[in-house]
């Protein structure tokens, strides 16, 4: 007999919701429509599961983006073509940056499509499969759900979403999706009790001898660890085999935080040209780099670039395969690689030697305080990061979006157990707004700080609605300079008029949008913004407070870094 959470013989709808909340999820973020309406039902009758009625469902892929990126895995769900297309770049972004999110759309009935009838939100030509190829390029795996292939195609998009920690779409025509499935449930699984594919003895052997070999004798090693092991929940086990080697550790941008910054082998960031005096010395002449999970050398990680690192001194152990001589995820037909091996498996082997030997005489050095703006008088953008960084608190979240506030933010010392939050390589501009929501949701626990940009904010200010009516409380900041700050600066502080945006009156919105209880502030000055903070942290509310920049005072970049040729050479020596 067939059973789910609530029911005996669930429908497909029912089935594939019950099945993917199992994963350990609690909240699903979308818009109804009526192709959808079974699955919307069978969210909303679910006993574990909690509808956000987001207000439009590119701002409902970010939230599920923000909510996976805490809680491992989320849930997004809206209507046939106008709502999954409008999900689209959101999607993308899980796709870059790696995060499972299940994407559930509801089709017209199969009737309905096999009679090529014309419908609302086709393109009035009988077809149904423009879209699927769409959604699938965001998405590791698909399938179009019925009663018969529901319980063994559920279970491979699953396994591959899972694996690859990418989104998965799935696609239930209205008539299928009220069936009953049919067949024999499997054994359902966690996200915490996921088990990867085995590794292959010889190969896992073979690799542990060489890295073992490598590090024994390293003289300068150096550990660059990729966001890629908060997706697979790795940071304990690697912040256990810091605690038994002391090798130092140093991070991207897309990385920062994946471990914590309190550490006492924390360097600091590495980003070429853009990084500390000692953290550049000391990386560029490492005679070993352990990349732990996979690094992304994009152009903004590696400070425009301008990384040194010898590809020779490279060991990248990525999820399945563990590769040589080669830097990130770039692959050359001459590198030497093993697989298939668990990067689990790895870090175990490596953490049992390790504990049986010495640590690694090589400590860093404690890290400085970071560079402070002047905190007296007017609010600039490095006296906000300097403000922040004296307002964090162990555990906070911090998020930052795309713009000057994450060039910013990215350079600020993180307390115990706090996060940085990026969306740093797709860098898609009003995520942050969105992805608060579902930080917010997936960890009621913690204080969400969100810092954005004005013009970034405007493009998904609407959310803020939907976290008054859900009651989450972070602390926003909108750093308004009445521009696209950040695209002016990237064009030598050119006065465009397409970077000057719209004068909101920000204070306004949250009590326009329904929002009741939250603290509003205009601040401009450093000690008005600090009063604004104390007071949000003591009295627990949501807060939205306007940081007025004033006329922007942009530092402009260095001409050699603008240049499109400097930025087109390899990262590496
Ligand atoms: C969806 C999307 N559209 C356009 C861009 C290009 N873009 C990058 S940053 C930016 C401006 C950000 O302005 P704002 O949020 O005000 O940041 P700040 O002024 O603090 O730099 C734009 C338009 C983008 N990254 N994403
Ligand atoms: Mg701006």
């Amino acid at each position: 007999m067939m059973s789910c959470v609530n029911r005996a013989n669930p429908t497909v709808a029912e089935y594939a919701v019950d099945r993917i909340a199992a994963l350990g999820i609690r909240h699903v973020f979308g818009l109804p429509g009526d192709y959808s309406f079974p699955i919307n039902d069978a969210i909303e009758d679910h006993p574990e599961l909690k509808w956000i009625l987001s207000s439009n469902e590119l701002n409902a892929a970010y939230s599920a983006d923000g909510y996976a990126r805490v809680q491992g895995a989320a849930i997004l769900t809206s209507t046939f073509g106008v709502g999954e297309l409008s999900a689209l770049n959101g999607l993308m972004g899980c796709m870059a940056e790696r995060l499972p999110v299940f994407h559930l759309v509801g089709a017209p009935s199969s009737r309905i499509m096999r009679a090529r009838r014309v419908m609302h939100h086709s393109l009035g030509d009988g077809r149904y499969d423009h879209f699927i190829p769409i959604m699938a390029a965001a998405s590791c795996a698909h399938a179009v759900l019925d009663p018969v292939n529901a319980l063994t195609e559920l279970e491979r998009v699953i396994s591959t979403a899972l694996l690859e920690r990418r989104p998965a779409y799935l696609l239930i025509p209205e008539d299928y999706a009220r069936m009953p499935v049919l067949g024999t449930t499997p054994e359902p699984y966690s996200l915490k009790s996921w088990q990867p594919p085995p590794s292959d003895p010889r190969e896992l052997g073979a690799v542990l001898r060489i890295i073992r070999q490598r590090l024994a004798a390293a003289r300068k090693p150096l550990i660059l660890p990729s966001f890629v092991l908060a997706r697979y929940g790795l940071e304990d086990l690697v912040s256990r085999f810091l605690d038994a080697t002391g090798i130092p550790f140093a991070t991207g941008v897309m990385d920062k935080s994946v471990l914590g910054e309190s550490h006492p082998c924390y360097m600091g960031s590495y980003r070429g040209e853009f990084s500390a005096p000692d953290v550049k010395a000391y990386a560029e002449d490492a005679d070993l780099i352990l990349d732990f999970g996979g690094l992304l050398f994009d152009d903004i990680s590696t400070g425009f670039s301008s990384t040194h690192l010898g590809r020779e001194k490279f060991i990248s152990i990525q999820p399945m395969q563990v590769v040589l001589g080669e830097i990130g995820m770039e692959i050359q037909s001459y590198t030497r690689s093993f697989s298939p091996v668990w990067i689990g498996d790895v870090l175990e082997g490596l953490l049992s030697t390790a504990e049986a030997s010495p640590p690694h005489t090589i400590r860093p050095s404690p890290l400085p305080a970071p560079n402070s703006g002047n905190t007296d008088g007017k609010v600039t953008f490095p006296s906000l990061r300097t403000v922040i960084q004296s307002f964090l608190r162990e555990g906070d979240l911090l998020v930052a979006e795309t713009g000057t506030s994450s060039l910013q933010l990215s350079s600020i010392l993180l307390p115990k157990n706090a996060r940085y939050l990026n969306q740093s390589l797709w860098g898609s501009i009003g995520w942050a707004t969105s992805a608060t929501l579902g930080i917010c949701l997936a960890a009621p626990d913690r204080r969400v700080i969100l810092v954005t940009g004005d013009g970034s904010h405007q493009t998904t200010a609407t959310e803020i609605g939907v976290m008054g009516n859900y009651g989450v409380k972070p602390i926003i900041l909108i750093a308004n300079n009445r521009l696209f700050g950040i695209e002016e600066f990237l064009e030598g502080n050119a006065s465009k008029e397409y970077n000057k945006i719209a004068p909101w009156n920000y204070a306004d919105l949250p009590g326009a949008m329904g929002c009741t209880g939250w603290l509003t502030r205009v601040v401009s000055t450093n000690s008005e913004l600090r009063e604004a903070l104390d007071l949000a942290r003591s009295t627990g509310s949501a807060a939205y407070i306007e940081v007025d920049l004033g006329e922007p005072l942009l530092e402009p970049l260095p001409p050699k870094l603008l240049s499109k040729e400097y930025q087109t050479e390899p990262p590496t020596s």
